[in-house]
């Protein structure tokens, strides 16, 4: 399994339905394709998306990293030797969604390499996932009437509301609207993006008290350091940290400093590699953890539900697969289909997608 090359391929895809939340908003997905190759002809694949209001990498960012430093770091080198293989991506600090690309398509390769899906090379747990549908900021109406939706087409009934506006209430009518609405046949659970200082936030949480919120994620700055550990410990729900965690030793400092005690796994900043050693620190630390989406494409959402789908741990909760239904278009042969609020994880060898080179060639924007 002697990689060969390492191929980066910018595409931008436009949303259908562009998604805002506090920290950002995302209309095109602009994200890379990256394209292992081996000796023996197999091509693995996985996507990065740039969200420089998270990790600060940029679509140009990403294709420079792999391109310049980690293509000629790992061309020559045995697919299976990850571990030697991460030794040296671990060098150059940064740039987590160029890495974790680049690891998902090493494990796709290996995948195909064995002919067994990654899901079952990761372990094997269950072929699909219950499904939560993230909504971006509107007012109360068009979120209510984008989560019946999503209800009524795809029978999703877990959503993630984005909060972290001001002035706060307008997310709380939000969410009693969506409570309203639907009762107790919905879960809900809200991320803030960093948007809140402690004290709107911890105002917020009391004036949604009676609303069963189920999750509060990122409501405030990771540099907000006592505020986030005072507001953890005045609530009953679990606080989830999401970009404040994005390695194990960053999980290991919000869980043990109290702002957090729920972390979000994203195979988009981890990959297969470092999302597994995620969850097994949250599981020997008894740290409930949700499957959470970076704005992935239906390639990234193929990844963490192959991911997700592997164990029990990841599978109690709802993962966030959904958001790719906003895009106008993709770039799988066959597209991802959520039926019955369920995503299944692909049967094939590998992450088990094919890219459609049409679409790829009419998408990309470096030719
Ligand atoms: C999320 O869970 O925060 C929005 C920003 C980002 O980094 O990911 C998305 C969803
Ligand atoms: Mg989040």
């Amino acid at each position: 399994l002697t990689i060969t090359e390492v191929e980066t391929i910018p595409f931008a895809i436009p949303y259908r339905k562009p998604l805002a939340f506090a920290s950002g908003s995302v209309s095109v997905a602009e994200h890379v394709l990256v394209r292992v190759r081996t000796a023996g002809g197999l091509v693995g694949v996985a996507e990065a998306p740039s969200r420089p209001f998270t990790y600060g990498e940029t679509q140009a960012s990403i294709v420079a990293v792999i391109s310049q430093i980690f293509a000629p770091a790992v061309v020559g080198t045995d697919a299976l030797h990850r571990e030697r293989i991460h030794a040296r991506l671990r060098r150059t600090v940064g740039n987590p969604t160029a890495k974790a690309a680049l690891d998902m398509a090493l494990w796709d390769v290996v995948g195909q390499a064995f002919g067994r899906p990654v899901t079952e090379l990761l372990g094997g747990y269950a072929d699909r996932m219950r499904v939560s549908h993230m909504l971006g900021f509107a007012d109360p109406a068009a979120m209510v009437d984008e989560a019946e939706r999503m209800r009524s087409t795809y029978g999703i009934t877990t959503f993630k509301v984005k909060v972290g506006r001001r002035p706060f209430r307008l997310d709380v009518d939000v969410c009693r609207a969506l409570r309203q609405h639907f009762g107790d046949a919905v879960e809900l659970y809200v991320d803030g993006n960093r948007g809140w200082t402690p004290s709107e936030a911890a105002r917020a949480l009391d004036a949604m008290s009676d609303l069963d919120l189920t999750l509060a994620e990122e409501l405030c700055p990771a540099d907000d350091v006592l505020g986030r550990r005072w507001l953890a410990s005045r609530t009953t729900i679990p606080t989830v940290a999401d970009e404040s965690a994005t390695t194990p030793g960053e999980v290991t400092r919000e869980l043990l400093g109290g702002s957090a005690n729920a972390i979000s796994i994203k195979t988009a900043r981890t990959g297969f590699t470092d999302s597994r050693r995620v969850l097994h620190q949250c599981q020997g630390l008894g740290v409930e953890v949700v499957i959470g989406n970076q704005i992935d494409g239906q390639l990234g959402t193929a990844c963490a539900v192959a991911f997700g789908s592997a164990y029990d741990a990841t599978t109690r909760r709802a993962g966030e697969l959904s958001n790719f239904l906003d895009m106008s278009d993709d770039l799988l042969a066959e597209p991802l289909q959520i039926h019955d609020g369920t995503l299944a994880v692909s049967g094939r060898p590998g992450i088990g997608v094919t890219v459609d080179e049409d679409k790829l060639q009419h998408y990309r924007v470096d030719l």
